[in-house]
């Protein structure tokens, strides 16, 4: 359309960031007819780095490209913006504990969630991306009332990518050949990559594989994938996170007959998940809304295991944070 539309990131000066803010100027999201403009969202103390990432944006002199809005004002990062990408969290530093993060981010997305409620396109679609990711959604959600709750979403894409192509490599074929994988559950170590209904090439996965190595390969090697990243590269993983971002809000917006996994608010008739929680589900997606897909079975034994445990998790941060979803 000839009106450009409006995309936050948040975190805009980390390296995450840095990866995705190219590529959403280049037309990797919405499309080479499709002009946009970028506000970037960091702390105050961030802002020369900021107007550094404008200045190179500039300097690629993108045809798709029609302004950068830098800012360290939450009102004026999500005035009118059509999507959001929340990647911005503050990490675990050293001997932090996990409730400690999940309390200090928390409030970071109180008021984000304020902010999308008082600023943004009532229609903005939200993908968070900065950890805990599900439940950091879940609070932004809670104080956006306005806008509709399955427009927040988490990223659970990048494991789903990871699991792809795991598989793939296993098996000597290409992604593209792999259908019907899913990861459920909380982005944390407790997901479960789930290749019980996937096929490659026609066949049914676990007829290639055999069940010790998905058990002792494939599923800690993606539960654990961001820890072997740290570890080879000395930094958490940025330009496959933004790559899986930019995927999981493309097609959402553009649809896509593929079997992708998002985490959205459970309806509590869903797999018998609980009401209420941000958890990733297997989805299709059409004219810009995604869809569950039913009847996949979790009745043996290894599934209702992990499926319980990421569950689990996911309510014990939910009552980590419950102070903050009371208003
Ligand atoms: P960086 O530390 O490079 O960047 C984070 C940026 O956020 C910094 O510039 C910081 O100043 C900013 N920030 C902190 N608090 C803010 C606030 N209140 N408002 C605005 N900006 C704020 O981290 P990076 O490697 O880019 O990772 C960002 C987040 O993504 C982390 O929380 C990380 O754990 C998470 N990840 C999530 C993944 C997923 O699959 N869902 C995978 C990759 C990544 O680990």
């Amino acid at each position: 359309s000839d009106k450009p539309k409006r995309i936050v990131v948040t975190g805009a000066a980390g390296q995450i960031s840095y990866s995705v803010l190219f590529r959403l100027a280049s037309g990797a999201f919405l499309g080479p007819n499709q002009r946009v403009i970028l506000h970037l969202l960091d702390l105050p103390n961030m802002e020369e780095v900021l107007k550094g990432v404008q200045a190179e944006l500039h300097d690629c002199a993108f045809p798709l490209l029609d302004d950068v809005v830098i800012t360290s004002n939450q009102a004026v990062a999500f005035k009118d913006v059509d999507y959001a990408y929340l990647v911005g969290a503050k990490p675990r530093g050293p001997g932090m504990e996990r409730g400690d993060l999940l309390k200090d981010n928390g409030k970071i997305f109180v008021d984000t969630g304020k902010a999308i409620n008082d600023n943004a396109s009532r229609d903005c679609k939200v993908i968070v991306v900065g950890n805990p990711a599900n439940t950091n959604c879940l609070i932004a959600q809670h104080y956006a009332k306005d806008i509709p709750r399955e427009n927040f979403t988490a990223m659970t894409r990048l494991d789903h990518n990871r699991a792809l192509t795991q598989l793939a490599l296993k098996t000597g074929s290409r992604v593209t050949d792999i259908k019907n994988l899913v990861v459920w559950g909380n982005h944390s170590p407790t997901m479960y990559p789930d290749i019980r209904n996937t096929t490659v090439n026609g066949k049914k996965a676990t007829e290639l594989v055999d069940s010790n190595w998905i058990e002792t390969e494939f599923t800690p090697r993606v539960q654990q994938r961001g820890a072997e990243i740290i570890k080879l590269r000395k930094l958490s993983s940025a330009a496959s996170a933004g790559n899986a971002a930019i995927d999981h809000m493309r097609d959402w917006v553009n649809g896509s007959d593929e079997m992708q996994s998002i985490s959205f608010y459970s309806d509590g008739k869903t797999y018998g998940v609980p009401e209420g929680l941000i958890f990733s589900f297997p989805v299709t997606t059409k004219n810009g809304k995604y869809e569950v897909i039913k009847g996949l079975n979790l009745d043996d034994e290894v599934s209702r295991t992990r499926i319980k445990k990421t569950t689990d998790e996911l309510l014990s941060e939910r009552q980590a944070v419950e102070h903050l979803l009371k208003m």
